[in-house]
């Protein structure tokens, strides 16, 4: 009896161990529910057969999905039986797809890899679809000694969220049906449910329409695009006509592909605003009458679809009918987001609608544009999602809101009894830096890591769980402005889809960076197999630096960093990181990941000039939340922000910036100099004033020097230098005030809300 416990106990803790730690064997993105590891191996050879549940045709995809990728894997063609009798034992050598109405979660599925067959089971062809899904993640992307061998295992798992989902903005760059495909193939791997299709925008109208041939015929092209960063200055263009677009048959074609995949497409037609190639092919639809073209550059436009013209709801409902025919899911999106409300402003048709609509303002003619869009859709049976911007001016029933700037409109729909899908720009826009600006490719601005995007939690906590449940769900949008090419697109991507689909798949409890940091590395030769052109800027260095040493740090576990101070890119005789390195003197630092004596990723290079305030700590009155400079002393980290991301800069909304630089001890100095950003367009304006005071005590401030900014002379994107001569100043402590200029005055985009003011690096001399 004794004997009897004592082995159960200890098989309890075997099997509970096995159970932990499964995870790490598996390596399965996104990380399903519950896993359990068993003795033995599958191997799939050439006798293995593929059954499925006979009643439905439905079935039959999953069944088909999994042949396929078996041929693929193999070389071998199973055969797919069909089968009516209840499932009760297995024969040799069979993947069982089998019906079960017990596994009650819709897109849920229990897969067993039992060491003669592969059981999936599961009360839907979709959750069937994502036992495959799991199925192929668990065979090594290369045939063993042994062939291609599974581990035996079982598997329960269901996603978290009803709607997951991946933007593809195809009208800033236009991408071929066969990469769309690749697209959805690649989400629907990662058990991402949704696709949504940007079709239209200020640049390209993609999607053929056969009642508006000009829209194939103009809109779809504009006369050439921007080279570089919209801030260069002075911006450039390649002289090159540019565009594409999807006939009625390709779209049929992609949205069969998506079916066979379980991927729902919501297509995007964009209204009133981000319209200008439309308005380029039917002027009469805008304001002024035009003439009109496609953007070739990127932003925010004054022309827009005119609210105020029959011909514009005319027009949209003949596109949206189209549109209903073609995309057999629930959801159309219509937009709604970033209208410019000066046309309607002067346009008489604009003002007379308001009148006789009993429209208080442009916001409230917005909401009667969606309103209408909204009715027209209902006609088809569909539902509207758009953008937060259409909770502006009141929301049309039962509208869908898609919650960008931040969490806010998620929240507001969510308490107004609207659903919401979460997409906050700081974590969800994978146009975004993912790495260190200086060694990526262009992008729009931004820096959202793949740890960023892996901690995003789609339900505020501001919610009560009856409100939560409006939140169904969130998803990743890839503006492509910077993204000329499909491989770029992969590149912004992924492995950010990864940490995406963990986040809308599996349980909130399971959410481990660490362990997540692991999966994913095991995850990338599965990218390779796929082809996938996917970043390996999980693995840069990022340096920081404080109290004279620079610290290195990586997210990818078990790696070295390796470092020079002398310009050469590291190998792997350079030095090996094991704490902060002091710095000397102003030095160029380059740090490199190595793995098993191989680098990964691109090498971090930072300059950093020193002066007598580097890696000084400082107070502020009010601390930074959005934009902290990305390290603690950013602003006394010898490194000055640059025009490519506003990651570096320290920010404060409507307030002044105050800081005191402790030096810990009397300091002699002559000169003080700093910098701002002045970039209206983005909200972001120069400070009224920059003045600058020191102390010995730390309580009693003399003044030393005022500087008065002339705010209304500087225009364009820039970073602008204040510099003050001080020829003997002494103190311990220096203090600079920054003044803001408060609310964004009319005339300035954003006017009305309040101005950014974005201060790097105080230089003392
Ligand atoms: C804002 S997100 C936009 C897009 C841009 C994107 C760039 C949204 C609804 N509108 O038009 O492409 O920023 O990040």
């Amino acid at each position: 009896m004794r004997l009897f416990s004592f082995f159960s106990l200890l098989l309890f803790f075997l099997s509970y161990s096995l159970f932990c730690q499964s995870n790490d064997n598996l390596n399965i993105i996104p990380k399903p529910v519950a896993t359990q590891i068993n003795e033995g191996n599958f191997t799939l050879n050439t006798q293995c057969e593929v059954w499925f549940p006979a009643d439905e045709d439905k079935w039959s995809i999953a069944a088909e999905y999994l042949g396929n990728w078996v041929k693929q894997t193999t070389g071998h063609q199973p055969r797919l039986q069909p089968f009516k009798q209840k499932f009760t034992s297995t024969r040799i050598n069979v993947l069982y797809i089998v019906y079960d109405p017990s596994v009650t979660m819709p897109e849920g599925y229990v897969l067993e890899v039992r060491p003669k067959a592969v059981v999936i089971t599961a009360s839907t062809p979709l959750g069937a679809f994502y036992g495959v899904q799991t199925l192929r993640q668990l065979f090594p992307v290369k045939a063993g000694p042994d062939g291609w061998q599974a581990p035996c295992c079982r598997i329960e798992d269901y996603p978290r969220f009803s709607y997951r989902g991946m933007h593809l903005d195809v009208a800033r760059h236009f991408f071929p049906v066969s990469f769309v495909k690749k697209y959805i193939d690649l989400l629907a791997f990662h058990k991402i449910n949704t696709f949504h299709w940007h079709l239209t925008d200020d640049q390209g109208w993609r999607i053929q329409i056969n009642k508006y041939p000009k829209l194939q015929q103009n809109a779809a092209y504009r006369k050439e695009t921007l080279i570089g960063h919209y801030s260069d200055s002075p911006q450039r263009f390649d002289g090159k006509r540019y565009g594409g677009f999807y006939t009625q048959q390709e779209i049929k074609e992609v949205v069969e592909y998506a079916q066979k995949r379980f991927v729902t497409i919501v297509p995007e037609i964009e209204m009133p605003g981000h319209a200008l190639a439309a308005l380029s092919a039917y002027p009469e639809l805008g304001c002024t009458g035009g003439p009109y073209e496609a953007a070739t550059l990127w932003g925010v436009f004054d022309d827009v679809f005119c609210a105020g013209n029959d011909q514009t709801f005319q027009f949209m409902e003949n596109v949206l009918k189209e549109v209903c025919g073609l995309f057999p899911g629930q959801y159309i999106h219509v937009g709604g987001d970033e209208c410019p409300k000066t046309r309607w402003k002067t346009c008489p048709k604009c003002q007379k609608r308001m009148q006789t609509e009993g429209l208080k303002d442009e916001h409230e003619l917005q909401s009667y544009f969606i309103q209408r869009a909204g009715k027209i859709l209902e006609k088809y049976n569909k539902r509207l999602i758009g953008w937060d911007e259409i909770l502006e001016g009141g929301l049309a029933p039962n509208a869908t809101v898609m919650s960008w700037r931040g969490t806010e409109g998620g929240i507001a729909a969510a308490r107004s009894n609207h659903d919401a899908i979460m997409t906050p720009g700081s974590h969800c826009y994978f146009d975004y830096y993912q790495g260190d600006p200086n060694t990526e490719p262009l992008a729009i601005s931004g820096y959202t890591t793949l740890e960023k995007v892996y901690s995003v939690e789609p339900v505020p906590e501001e919610l009560s769980p009856e409100e939560s449940k409006h939140i169904i769900g969130a998803q990743a949008n890839l503006w492509a402005e910077y993204i000329p090419t499909p491989e770029k697109a992969e590149y912004m991507a992924y492995p950010r889809v990864c940490a995406l689909s963990e986040v809308v798949w599996s349980p909130k409890a399971d959410r481990n960076w660490p362990d997540f940091s692991k999966r994913i590395q095991a995850h990338f030769p599965r990218l390779d197999a796929l082809g996938v052109n996917y970043s390996k800027s999980f693995y840069s260095v990022v340096c920081s630096f404080a109290e004279g040493k620079v610290k290195m740090e990586t997210a990818a576990p078990d790696v070295e960093i390796r470092y020079t101070l002398d310009g050469k890119t590291p190998t792997l005789k350079s030095s090996k990181y094991t704490q902060p390195v002091a710095l000397e003197k102003s030095a160029t630092v380059q740090a490199l990941c190595f793995k098993d004596g191989r680098a990964l990723g691109a090498p971090a290079k930072v300059s950093y000039s020193l002066h007598k305030a580097s890696g000084k700590p400082y107070t502020l009155t009010k601390q930074p939340k959005q934009y902290t400079g990305g390290e603690t002393y950013a602003l006394t980290n010898g490194v000055s922000g640059g025009l490519k991301t506003w990651n570096n800069w320290v920010g404060l909304v409507n307030n002044d910036l105050d800081p005191v630089i402790d030096f810990g001890k009397t300091t002699n100095f002559n000169r003080v100099t700093t910098h701002f950003v002045n970039s209206k367009i983005a909200w972001i304006h120069p400070p009224r004033s920059v003045s600058i005071f020191a102390s010995d005590d730390g309580k009693r401030f003399k003044l030393l020097s005022i500087k008065v900014i002339n705010v209304d002379e500087l225009s364009g994107n820039t970073i602008e230098t204040v510099k003050f001569d001080v020829p003997g100043a002494r103190g311990r402590y220096l203090k600079m005030i920054v003044e803001t200029t408060g609310v964004i005055p009319e005339g300035f985009p954003g006017a009305g809300n309040g101005a950014w003011l974005f201060l790097d690096e105080i230089e003392v001399e």
